[in-house]
């Protein structure tokens, strides 16, 4: 059988809000493991990568434009190293957050593996921010907001070249997709290096099915395959209540299910995130039991 190894990884200060370091909790609780292991899959959970409390440390005011950065990198260093473990061991990683900076650790890790076989690697990015800000250009200095940028090469050293070189992905391999809230700063660099954005208008008027057919075509033109990482935000908040920063407007349950999906029927998809689940804000873990069904589809669930 093929297999699956999960990570968790309990960040949450790159959201500088608690809640959603319990998302690898939620989605385990929801039975994710012997779901798996029913869809025919050899499952093996290490556990969660160690990560800083928020309580122990208070962001110091040289921080403030990118809070806990020391602890951000630590953890994400530590991530990347096992990532590529998993990926040396033969299994596709899973990777459970934990805010949005964490795909800083994950995708070094997957990047490094296949960069040391002469491959590149592509990225398709679910959410309802771009998260491509720089420490200059963040309104929040919350560092959720920057790992696409950190992996593009901009942001701060101790986090771009975690795993000893940067970039991790070139622009022309990603693709983010359910966008609906922008930074001006990001709009800039979105611009200049030419990324293709699919906007929630995109998606009104094309549909997730054309969308997906064309995004998984884009990061497969020069690449081995590509990383899938899902901020839950991108659902919308009806669906999702318990997320960090919701924003109205978003995926529907179905076209979330149809995204993840397609990722998996593409068999190019070398490895699978879930951001941003925050169970202080959910209701009765419905968004965490989301997060977990998500995650089966990317694996291969289907209806029928
Ligand atoms: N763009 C905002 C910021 O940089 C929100 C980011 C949300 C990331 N999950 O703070």
């Amino acid at each position: 059988p093929r297999k699956v190894t999960i990570v968790g990884v309990p960040m949450d200060l790159g959201a500088d809000r608690r809640g959603v370091d319990m998302g690898p909790s939620v989605v385990r609780i929801a039975g994710l493991s012997a779901k798996l292991a029913e869809l025919g899959y050899d499952v093996e959970d290490v556990g969660n990568i160690p990560v800083a409390l928020a309580e122990m440390r208070r962001a110091t005011p040289a921080d403030a434009k990118h809070k806990y950065l020391a602890e951000v990198a630590k953890s994400n260093a530590l991530l990347a190293d096992c990532v590529e473990g998993i990926l040396e061991r033969g299994a596709v990683p899973i990777v459970l957050g934990g805010d949005h900076s964490i795909a800083i650790g994950s995708v070094a890790g997957v990047a490094g593996y296949y960069r040391r076989r002469g491959q590149r690697i592509g990225i398709i990015w679910i959410d309802a921010h771009a998260d491509i800000n720089t420490p200059e250009s963040s309104p929040s200095g919350n560092i959720h907001g920057m790992p696409l940028a950190v992996l593009l090469g901009y942001g701060p050293e101790v986090l771009t070249h975690i795993g000893g070189f940067a970039p991790k992905i070139h622009p022309e391999d990603c693709v983010i997709i359910g966008v609906r809230q922008i930074d001006e700063g990001e709009r800039q660099l979105a611009r200049q290096l030419g990324l293709r954005i699919y906007t929630m208008r995109d998606l009104d008027e094309r549909g997730m099915s054309a969308i997906m057919d064309e995004a998984i075509a884009w990061v497969t033109r020069h690449t081995v395959g590509f990383h899938a990482t899902f901020d839950m935000d991108f659902v919308d908040p009806y669906y999702a209540p318990g997320v960090g920063t919701p924003v109205p407007g978003g995926g529907t349950y179905r076209e979330s299910h149809l995204a993840m999906e397609k990722i998996h029927d593409s068999g190019k998809m070398l490895s699978v995130e879930m951001v941003e689940i925050n169970a202080v804000l959910d209701a009765h873990n419905r968004t965490g039991e989301l997060g977990a069904e998500l995650l089966l589809s990317a694996l291969g669930k289907k209806i029928l």
